[in-house]
């Protein structure tokens, strides 16, 4: 499969390097001259282009609909939902991780022997240092997995070729550390996700953990709570989940924070764990733990065959305790967010009886119409952290605290791909402005704060 999406045509195939690396360095190298000059003409002819204004209302909450930021990977638009280099997510569910990740960096759909040689590159890293290891062994009992999976990233960050570069690289070169980094993080990601949920679980690895492969099969095998390995269709489930959870544009927390530590030329292990910092709050991406939470303590009470009416009534109680129903809302959407659709579809021909999945299901359904009746959130559609719990416990990830380490290493692919992409850029650090609630009220009554 090919589509050309931006950036000088592939005419010289030929000659292109046969390893991983220097294929997906050379597409780089061809682009950034281009994307760094699109950055100087922009800022030459339009620099001083105002795009809107900036209410008071925007500032004290939390920025939302202000264009802050530039990403090239990824949009999010109220009605279209995700759409990755110009693809629509929903039609992108047949993709490889590695696909994935190929297209937001390049804005290339890979050829499969790209596609394989990315697959080869990343089994010669695949595996964490023992250093590692030992120090997640040595965390505290009941430590979070989100906790084990950041430090573990943390600890890697010795081996930073964009550290060892900074320095010695001029700056408009320092995106190919970056992608080495990027490369040695994501072929690490399955096996590190399978060592913190062992280590979460209590559990000792009862199988080798799969070096070689697909990504989403390396996963898979990681995180098999059976000694015989990955039960059917969970490989498939978790690729799925990486493809649309790879990425959801510049600006959410998640990414936010990752590119604003990246922005100060912090190496991509620093910004991935400071966004999966972000990523680890309940109404960001440990949602996905709270929903699952919400549909398991109905179970509990109730039991697997809790009356549709019931579920409605505890929704109903929990909107008027004053607590979010997590998994509805989102701070973007309008509608129903694809990537919950996608999951949603894969569930009904995977799971069609599981009774977690008919409890959010239910939800689905309902919760919409609760929302609109209390008349608070603007969007009232399920988002992917209301499905992605009822889906992972199918395949065995029954405790729900690691729900969101699956939306880490999936997340993580567009975090690295918007790190090097942005070196690439030349994008300067970020540097907003922050002002008291005092000077905005003046600010707001007449004369400017300087
Ligand atoms: N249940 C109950 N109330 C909700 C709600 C929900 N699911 N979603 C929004 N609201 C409320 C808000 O709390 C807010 O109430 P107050 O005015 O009392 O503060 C009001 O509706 C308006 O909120 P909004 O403008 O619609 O939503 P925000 O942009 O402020 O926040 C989000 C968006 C996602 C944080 C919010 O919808 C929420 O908390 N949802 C539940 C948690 C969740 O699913 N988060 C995951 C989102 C996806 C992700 O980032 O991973």
């Amino acid at each position: 499969m090919r589509s050309h999406v931006c950036g000088p045509a592939r005419d010289n195939l030929a000659c292109m390097p046969t390893g991983a690396f220097d294929a997906l360095a050379a597409r780089i190298e061809q682009f950034a001259p281009s994307w760094q000059a699109e950055v100087e003409a922009l800022l030459a002819t339009d620099g001083e282009t105002r795009l809107s204004s900036v209410t008071a209302g925007q500032v004290v909450g939390g920025l939302r609909g202000v264009i802050a930021v530039v990403c090239e990977t990824s949009s999010v638009s109220a009605q279209a939902g995700l759409v990755i280099r110009g693809h629509p997510v929903l039609e992108l569910t047949q993709l490889e991780p590695e696909e994935i990740f190929w297209l937001l960096l390049t804005g290339e759909l890979p050829e499969a022997r790209e596609v394989a040689g990315l697959t080869s590159y990343c089994a010669d890293l695949a595996a964490v240092p023992e250093a590692t290891q030992a120090m997640l062994r040595a965390f505290p009992p009941g430590s979070h997995p989100m906790v084990l999976l950041g430090a573990g990233l943390l600890s890697m960050r010795f081996e930073s070729r964009f550290t060892q570069a900074y320095g010695k690289v001029p700056r408009a070169g320092l995106w190919r550390p970056a992608l080495e980094d990027a490369l040695t993080i994501f072929a690490r990601l399955p096996a590190l996700a399978g060592l913190v949920f062992r280590l979460t679980q209590g559990k000792v690895p009862s199988h080798p953990a799969e070096m070689s492969g697909p990504w989403s099969r390396r996963l898979a095998t990681a995180l098999a709570s059976d000694s015989s390995g990955p039960p059917d269709g969970f490989s498939e489930c978790l690729r799925l989940l990486a493809v649309v959870q790879s990425d959801h544009e510049g600006a959410n927390a998640c990414a936010l924070a990752a590119n604003a530590v990246g922005s100060a030329l912090s190496d991509p292990f620093l910004a991935l764990s400071a966004g999966l910092s972000a990523l680890a709050g309940p109404v960001h991406g440990l949602a996905s733990e709270m929903s699952l939470r919400f549909i398991l303590d109905l179970m509990g009470r109730y039991g697997p065959e809790v009356s549709d009416a019931r579920i409605i009534e505890e929704c109903r109680a929990r909107l008027a305790s004053g607590q979010v129903i997590p998994g509805f809302g989102h701070a973007v959407l309008r509608v129903a967010d694809p990537r919950f659709v996608a999951l949603q579809r894969f569930a009904r021909a995977a799971m069609p009886e599981d009774p977690v999945f008919r409890i959010c299901e239910v939800m689905a359904n309902h919760v919409p119409a609760l929302l609109l009746a209390q008349g608070k959130a603007k969007n009232p559609w399920p988002n992917i952290d209301f499905i992605s719990g009822p889906v992972l416990q199918h395949y065995g990830i029954r405790d729900a605290r690691f729900l969101t380490v699956v939306f880490g290493v999936s997340l993580a692919i567009g975090v690295l791909a918007q790190f090097v992409v942005n070196r690439a850029h030349c994008l300067p650090i970020l540097r907003p402005r922050s002002i008291s609630l005092a000077d905005l009220g003046r600010l707001c009554q007449g004369p400017a704060v300087t």
